[in-house]
């Protein structure tokens, strides 16, 4: 920037005087963020926990981890060249392939060299004096930025079981979200896994392939419904490159940035064995076309929600064998979509197997404890060899809530939020200058990497028009704020899902103080978000402050 911190040949290091902006996180968000930042003539550094790039795709090496977005609309579309250089390999792309892509972005556009590894935030300060961001790492170096870019993500900030004895387990226990980078070899053991979420649902197919005995501990169900995935070949490849922009822009155009447009036809308008034909369809397509190009209602209306998640039951019915463990997995508590859905490859048939066994821990045996040999539940010990906490993520303001962030006048985000967030558009939060929030509470999310891109390049537009005009400083106003909270809580307030508790309403009761349903996404059109940040950037942002 203009008046930023001048400093020649700045040294890479954490104890440099200080960078234009600091960025948290290497996954996908902070990436794609240093290399717009790069662009801007903009010093950077990344400062991020993990020993390389990847984010989500670094840290979720459990068996089963894939996407459940078509792969060739996760990618980034801000180079047609690195579009057209790469070959997904499958439709929906396993986690190393992922991995491999992201490694492959930060060597081709050398990012590495601006990024600091196995570098953990613990504290942001704003200084009101000297309008910087001090950052603090867990080591006690210390950095300044003029800016400070979260790009934290929406499920980074794992969460252990409330459950008590976990310490004294004597096999290895793993959350799937801090998963070793060898893998874990199961053939002969006694494996025990907490939580059913999506997680637990990829996973569960495939260590039960391998081990000589998995007890799976479900407290509630979830729906989830098949995957599809297949490999893709090579003319499939070369079709799918020239076809990128249309692709993109068709994506662009739905309410939640993947290739899936919901029917416009209610539910109960369609006569039963039309709607049933329908159903099937999706059933038997790839990918979440079953709940995001399902009937137009299924979100908002409860008979229409009744009927697919009938619908859905009697497809878990028709898969698994024993009626009695079908019921179990039949969610009653919720309906179909109202979280989001797990896709999933032979979830239901591992029920099947004569190693894998179901334990109802809301109804039939709760857990009491975690023992040095395995689970404790009121009927049983569980033996097992090894323990799996698939049990999810503090979600979206967990990230921020683990890094002491204190904006203007000392006041800390933690508080600040304690209600609810107060952002615009999910882009900055109200009293935290020139801290943008890739992915912040708030905004209009679906398909991740789409909205990411969409985040750091309105983002990126605020920076240049602060160059352009020399400004240093860039703060949200009062009235945009409350009248873009409200707009989020008004868009959520039809939804079924905003009745549930799961970790996009907010709710982890591993996590004190997160039993509360909050909202903290935009839950409207994506059209229509993008639609509103054009036009914020086409009438020269004032809805923000300068200075
Ligand atoms: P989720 O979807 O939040 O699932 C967590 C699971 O763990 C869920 O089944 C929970 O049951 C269960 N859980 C959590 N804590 C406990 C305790 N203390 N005891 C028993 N069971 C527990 O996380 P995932 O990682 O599976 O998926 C997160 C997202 O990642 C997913 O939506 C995709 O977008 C990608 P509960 O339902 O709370 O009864």
């Amino acid at each position: 920037m203009n008046d930023a911190l001048t400093i020649m040949d700045r040294p890479r290091t954490a104890n440099s005087t200080g960078f234009d902006a600091i960025i948290i996180g290497a996954g996908i968000s902070g990436i794609f963020m240093l290399y717009r930042l790069r662009e801007l003539g903009m010093t950077a550094r990344v400062f991020e926990t993990g020993s390389d790039v990847g984010g989500t795709w670094y840290w979720n090496r459990y068996p089963g981890a894939r996407f459940d977005s078509e792969s060739w609309t996760y990618g980034y579309s801000f180079s047609k060249e690195l579009m057209q250089e790469w070959d997904w390999k499958e439709h929906f792309s396993p986690q190393p392939d992922t991995l491999e892509y992201l490694n492959h972005v930060a060597d081709k556009f050398d990012l590495r060299r601006d990024m600091q590894f196995h570098s953990t935030v613990t504290a942001a300060h704003w200084d009101d004096t000297a309008n910087q961001w001090i950052v603090t790492l867990e080591s006690g170096e210390q950095a300044r930025s003029r800016f400070l870019c979260t790009a934290v993500g929406i499920l980074s900030a794992h969460t252990m079981p409330a459950i008590p004895g976990a310490e004294s387990f004597l096999g290895p226990a793993y959350h799937p979200a801090r998963w070793p980078h060898t893998p874990v070899d199961f053939s002969g053991k006694r494996v025990g896994i907490i939580g059913t979420g999506a997680t637990a649902i990829q996973a569960i197919p495939e260590i039960a392939k391998q081990a000589k005995q998995l007890t799976v501990f479900q407290r509630r169900p979830n729906w989830a419904a098949p995957l599809h995935n297949s490999k893709i070949s090579k003319d499939e490849m070369l079709a799918i490159k020239a076809r990128y922009d249309e692709i993109y822009a068709h994506c662009a155009s739905t309410p939640m940035w993947f290739i899936h447009q919901a029917d416009p036809r209610k539910t109960l308008d369609v006569p039963p064995d039309e709607r049933e034909a329908f159903w099937e369809r999706l059933y038997a397509e790839p990918g979440f076309g079953i709940w995001l190009g399902n009937f137009r209602d299924i979100g908002v209306n409860e008979a229409a929600n009744a009927a697919i998640s009938e619908f859905i039951a009697r497809k878990i019915r028709q898969r698994v064998k024993n009626p009695q463990v079908a019921e179990k997995l039949i969610p009653k508590d919720h309906g179909f979509g109202s979280r989001r859905v797990p896709l999933e490859s032979g979830y239901f048939e591992a029920f099947n197997r004569d190693n894998v066994l179901l334990v109802d821990t809301l109804h039939d045996e709760p857990i009491e404890r975690i023992t040095s040999r395995g689970i404790l539940t009121s009927k049983q010990e569980h033996e097992c060899d090894i323990l799996i906490y698939a049990t999810g993520f503090d979600g979206v303001t967990g990230a921020f809530d683990r890094i002491d962030i204190r904006g203007a006048n000392g006041v800390r985000l933690k508080d600040a939020w304690a209600e609810s967030p107060r952002t615009y558009l999910g882009m900055l939060a109200e009293g935290f200058p020139n801290m943008l929030m890739v992915l912040g509470p708030h905004t209009a999310r679906g398909n991740i990497p789409q909205a990411i891109e969409h985040s750091v390049d309105f983002q990126a537009g605020i920076l240049s028009f602060m160059q352009e005009h020399g400004y240093t400083c860039v703060e949200t106003r009062s009235e945009h704020v409350s009248e873009w909270t409200e707009t989020v809580i008004k868009a959520a307030e039809k939804l079924l899902s905003s009745k549930v508790d799961s970790w996009q309403t907010g709710v982890n009761r591993n996590v004190k103080g997160r039993s509360v349903r909050r909202v903290l996404g935009y839950n409207g059109h994506g059209v229509y978000f993008r639609q509103k940040t054009d036009e914020v950037a086409k009438g020269g942002y004032q809805e923000f402050a300068f200075r």
